[in-house]
């Protein structure tokens, strides 16, 4: 089964997507997703002048050797331009293995674990009283689990708080637009926020918070201490994790469950979280940490240590890493949840698939590979559109962690 053809397609429905497209003699083609928010392009020419050519005439049954030639082989290891190439060659492959194979995806695995995927939405809003509304939007929509994110008084543009409540969308101008933070005034608002959504709706729910790297670890532990009464689900990112040390003194002052992980390439960047237990769920996911090959290595050491899965999907994971995340999700045995941030009709229609929603949860399908496809023609309609991320500034112009 040698590889014929390897593809980059770049589609821009209301946000910018990098697929790779691979076909095989006798004409079977799978997809994987390579997106980097804001750093798109990065992915795709590392792609095409440097993976695309090599594939060709590669055996495309020998998924984990070929894995292995695009880490190992490059001599330059992980990096989140290289692991995210590396993602959506594995994924186009796994698709093509399955098809092949007359299966969905999560039969070529082992087979499922459970029958349907429990999912988080994003529920946000300018202030607290906006904020509790949201999640009472969410609740009626029949989601379990809810990340609550609202926006702190004085503080310019708070990380995931909407410009509409369906669809947020942090990439959101052609240079960083410039974001404000106070952690102050962040330790004054988000305990009232939990103790406002637990009066109002009490403890049936999963609540969910997101610090995205903002404090420092003595402020998180203290957050997170803070956090207890109110018995999250999670705190996500409360503290960088570059230095996976920082998570022992948040850990040793609080109960919060912890998650971390979104922005890790590889299991070399959780190994220390999990084995000294300082986390409780791993958020990378199929797209960040080099496709399935190696996400499930992630998750097997997660395992060992009782630490869960919660993978990453926000909208700039395209349906092509969430169908894939479900197949993986319906197999993994220690799973925790998943993220699911809806994305546009334009997304869905450009990337027609086989999951959905229902109940608060994920239904994953049964088609053979993994369910999602590209409309090729209705995806040329869509140019790339440069778009990156914003920064954060402190009050005094100090650059902080977005
Ligand atoms: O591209 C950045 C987003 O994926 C990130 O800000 C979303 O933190 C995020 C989350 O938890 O979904
Ligand atoms: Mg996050």
């Amino acid at each position: 089964m040698k590889i014929k053809s390897a593809r980059v397609i770049v589609t821009c429905p209301g946000r910018n997507f990098v697929t790779l497209k691979i076909e095989v003699e006798g004409g079977l083609t799978g997809i994987g997703d390579a997106t980097l928010n804001g750093r798109e392009m990065a992915v795709v020419a590392y792609l095409q002048e440097h993976v695309c050519p090599a594939l060709i005439g590669m055996d495309a049954r020998r998924i984990e050797d070929i894995w292995q030639f695009l880490y190992r082989g490059a001599y330059w290891r992980r990096g989140p331009v290289t692991i995210r190439a590396i993602a959506a060659v594995d994924v186009a492959l796994w698709d093509i293995k399955a098809k092949a194979a007359g299966m969905p995806l999560y039969d070529l695995l082992g087979g499922k674990s459970r029958d349907r995927i429990m999912v988080y939405g994003h529920a946000n809003g300018a202030d607290i009283d906006e904020t509790v509304d949201a999640v009472g939007q969410y609740i009626a929509m029949g989601y379990k689990a809810i990340r609550a994110q609202t926006g702190i008084p004085g503080v310019e543009k708070t990380y995931g708080v909407g410009r509409g409540t369906m669809f947020y969308e942090p990439a959101d101008a052609a240079l960083p637009s410039v974001t404000g933070w106070d952690t102050r005034k962040a330790l004054n608002t988000i305990p009232r926020l939990f103790e406002r959504l637990r009066d109002t709706y009490g403890f049936d729910h999963h609540l969910l918070h997101d610090g995205h790297h903002r404090y420092t670890p003595q402020e998180a532990a203290h957050l997170g201490k803070l956090l207890e009464p109110f018995q999250l689900f999670w705190l996500e990112d409360c503290t960088p994790a570059e230095n996976q040390e920082a998570f022992k003194l948040v850990r040793q002052h609080t109960t919060t469950p912890l998650a971390v992980g979104e922005v890790f390439n590889t299991i070399w960047d959780c190994k220390d979280l999990i084995q000294h237990q300082l986390i409780d769920y791993i958020r990378t996911t199929i797209v960040g940490a080099g496709g399935v090959t190696h996400l499930r290595r992630i998750a097997d050491l997660a395992s060992l240590y009782q630490v869960r899965t919660g993978c990453h999907g926000a909208t700039d994971l395209s349906p092509v890493t969430m169908g894939t995340a479900l197949h993986f999700d319906s197999w993994v045995p220690n799973f925790g949840i998943q993220e699911y941030m809806r994305h546009t009709p334009e997304t869905d229609a450009v990337f027609p698939h086989d999951y959905r929603f229902e109940d608060g949860h994920m239904i994953v399908g049964e088609t053979a590979g993994h369910g999602v496809t590209i409309d090729e023609e209705l995806a040329a309609k869509y140019p790339y559109t440069p778009m990156q991320l914003p920064v954060a500034r402190l009050e005094d112009g100090t650059l902080w962690n977005w």
